[in-house]
């Protein structure tokens, strides 16, 4: 069976719904954050912590460094991704359209794909939308990304509306391959494509009718949260929304800090990725209910209150800000375990509130009144 997206409620004053998609890997209850799981581990958290106390529902992995490592065969060998991890709930894996033009080096972009030399040891290769599918096809996610190109910020207009017009044409090779081929496992795997149309309002209305007339079963919001204005992305997001199917879920891609998914979710976004929590955490960073705190900061030195008094979880409530600020400055791992678990259960509830209050009603003034307070710095 495919994916389904069921939209259960709409927020009446806002674009805002709240849905649940399901998939060969179970139930996802949108809107939805999904914790970056880079190389098929979220950074510095122990799985068992990543159902539990964080309750993730669904996690991304990455084309590009599957590939590079382990590699195809030994995910194929493993039995696909699922099984080589553990993890038992839904996967996205995103294409590598992001990951070659922002790790990679010596990148050449032609008609065919690309050739690019690896981050980790300097090795050429050559991704084309059909590599991309079959790689995606030994990884086995639930949800595989179109490869894409994302132009950088900023873009002018003839290399914005060229690299638009590639993308298309990589995504039809791409809806080609995945016909010609079967999913390895034996499950499922939904192609979502990508708008791209960099800052230009003609190339995101051009380029979102055209993934729109794919009826894929879901679609993405590319070449955003790449350094342009947040204004300008609400913008984008906004018009690109207004376009895409409302039957199917939107995701968009990189996104982003608690105020950027509580606004774009108003603005009828569905999911989300992100590696601000994990990367944040890994440096001292935290997103708590009372703002963003620094642990590195000498302030926490004596501060005994939980790290989030605000949340339930083992890892914002039995912590405190005093003992992870030691842990942080004495250099011990589990100061970023502790406080990536502590992020993530943070973005979690963040959208689990934000479905909460669109099934209330009061989405919009609950967003409103709480951006402040979760974006200032303690
Ligand atoms: N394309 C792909 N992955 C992405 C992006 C994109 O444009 C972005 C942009 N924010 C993040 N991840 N394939």
């Amino acid at each position: 069976m495919g994916l389904t997206f069921e939209v259960k409620h709409k927020n009446p004053q806002t674009k805002a719904r709240a849905g649940k998609i399901t998939t060969a890997h179970g139930e996802i209850k949108t809107p939805i954050f999904m914790p970056v799981g880079t190389v098929g581990t979220v950074k510095a958290v122990h799985q068992r912590e990543l159902k539990e106390d964080i309750n993730a529902e669904i996690i991304l992995g990455n084309t590009y460094h599957l590939y590079l490592r382990p590699g195809t065969e030994i995910l194929e060998k493993a039995g696909g991704l699922h099984k080589f991890n553990g993890w038992d709930r839904p996967i996205l894996t995103d294409s590598g359209g992001y990951q070659v033009f922002s790790l990679a080096n010596n990148r050449k972009i032609k008609e065919e794909g690309v050739t690019f030399r690896s981050h980790i040891d300097g090795s050429k290769h050559l991704f084309t939308p059909e590599k991309v599918m079959d790689i995606e096809r030994s990884i086995g996610a639930d949800i595989i990304m179109a490869f894409d190109e994302c132009p950088p910020y900023p873009s002018d207009y003839t290399y914005a509306k060229n690299s638009m017009h590639l993308t298309h044409r990589w995504l039809q090779r791409c809806v080609d391959r995945l016909n010609e081929t079967e999913p390895l496992y034996g499950y499922h795997q939904a192609l979502f494509p990508i708008v791209q149309g960099s800052t230009y309002r003609d190339l995101r209305t051009q380029s979102a009718e055209t993934i729109a007339s794919h009826n894929c079963e879901g679609n993405a919001i590319g070449g955003l949260s790449v350094g342009e204005p947040a204004e300008m992305m609400y913008e984008h997001t906004e018009l690109v929304c207004s376009i895409l199917p409302e039957d199917k879920p939107r995701y968009l891609m990189g996104v982003g800090t608690p105020a950027n998914i509580l606004e774009n979710i108003a603005l009828g976004v569905d999911m989300f990725d992100c590696v601000m929590p994990t990367r944040q955490a890994r440096h001292g960073m935290v997103f708590t209910t009372q703002g963003i705190i620094n642990l590195k900061n000498k302030k926490w030195e004596d501060d005994f209150s939980p790290l989030d008094p605000g949340l339930e979880g083992y890892s914002s409530s039995f912590y405190t800000k005093a003992y992870l600020r030691h842990l942080f400055k004495a250099g011990e791992a589990l100061g970023g375990m502790a406080a990536s678990v502590h992020n993530l259960s943070f973005y979690l509830w963040l959208v689990r509130e934000a479905r909460q209050h669109i099934i209330d009603g009061d989405f919009r003034e609950w967003k409103n009144a709480i951006i402040p307070t979760l974006m200032q710095r303690l």
